[in-house]
């Protein structure tokens, strides 16, 4: 277990001297704390001359919000590649797997941990029966966020990192001190909760001093309120069926797409209400795709409801996609599965 970010640069200075490629995996839908370090942590490998890749998972119909101004704002050398993509570009070379931001091995969109020589996890998530069981394991769970950590680890290795309002800024600069401010105001909902320390502030300070930009990050989680406002829309259309079950769907523009954090958004929302037993939320993740997200209080089997669509999950989270073009028709069939009782009126 690596304890501390010190100790974390050392191992993680050795993994990569050791190795010829370096693939970074944040977790599957990642957020912008997930992202922000990847983009530190590939920093930090193309320091050392390595051939690095981020691997986004394609699985998910659309990427959250809120990570599309930090796409938008990259320069375009910056290698993201796609899960399948893998092990044409690893083949035979020695190479080093970087979890960041998770440090659970279902969490992350890579089925096959042996096909990497090394792995190494920097998360900051307490550890629980399902943690990857690996010898390099950095999680520091008091550090607010992956980007708080990295942050530190970036200082330690000597790398000069800028905001978009440095005065010091070339072309092709990667602004990360708005990404890693960003992934901390998230991590910390906006320093309200979470584990913010002294050391927090002290860094955020930093990063302010580096150019962060608090316009820059306020206008990532604008987008993220708007989609706050849809998924309200979702949970205010729900309808609450017999027997506490809440299947929701947006009846007025069933068309619209919806990204799958924001069905999760939903369904989380819903399953806390009182005496809710489960929630089922429908929504296209793109066109022909209708992604369900569900939730039970443990009576209701949501992950083997899930199954028989191809999807999956345990009995109290669990989600599928399906492909259809009929999600009214989709919500009716949920609603046989998940009612008790149903079939008998
Ligand atoms: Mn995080």
């Amino acid at each position: 277990m690596i304890k501390s970010v010190q100790e974390l640069k050392s191992i993680l200075e050795r993994l990569l001297k050791d190795n010829e490629c370096v693939i970074i995996s944040p977790h599957i839908n990642p957020d912008v704390d997930a992202m922000s370090s990847s983009l530190a942590l590939y920093t930090i490998s193309k320091s050392m001359g390595k051939d690095t890749y981020i691997v986004i998972d394609d699985e998910s119909g659309k990427l959250d919000s809120s990570l599309i101004n930090i796409f938008a704002d990259l320069p375009t050398n910056i290698n993201i590649i796609r899960p399948r993509e893998i092990p044409t570009i690893i083949s035979n070379k020695k190479s080093l797997l970087i979890v960041s931001d998770t440090n659970k091995a279902s969490m992350i969109p890579i089925k096959n941990l042996a096909m990497f020589s090394d792995l190494i996890v920097i998360d900051h998530h307490d550890l629980d029966s399902n943690s990857i069981k690996g010898e390099n394991m950095c999680v520091l769970s008091d550090v607010s966020s992956a980007s708080e950590i990295t942050y530190e680890l970036l200082r330690q290795w000597g790398i000069r990192v800028i905001g978009r309002n440095s005065h010091h800024k070339a072309d092709n600069d990667l602004f990360l001190a708005d990404y890693l401010l960003s992934g901390i105001v998230l991590d910390t909902d906006s320093f309200r909760k979470g584990k913010v320390s002294s050391k927090t502030m002290k860094n955020v300070s930093k990063m302010l001093s580096s150019g962060a930009s608090l316009e820059f990050v306020n206008d990532i989680f604008r987008s993220e309120s708007t989609s706050a406002l849809r998924v309200h829309g979702l949970v205010s259309k729900s309808d609450i069926e017999l027997f506490n079950v809440a299947i929701a769907l947006n009846k007025d523009d069933p068309e619209m797409i919806y990204t799958i954090v924001e069905l999760a958004k939903a369904a989380d929302y819903l399953i806390e209400l009182k005496g809710m037993d489960a929630a089922f939320v429908l929504g296209y993740i793109k066109e022909g795709l209708v992604g369900i997200s569900a939730r039970s209080k443990g009576r209701i089997p949501v992950g083997k409801i899930m199954s028989e669509y191809g999807g999956g999950g345990n009995a109290y989270q669990a989600a599928a996609k399906v492909a259809t073009n009929d999600i009214k028709g989709l919500k009716l069939e949920i609603e046989k599965l998940a009612i008790p009782g149903y079939k008998l009126n």
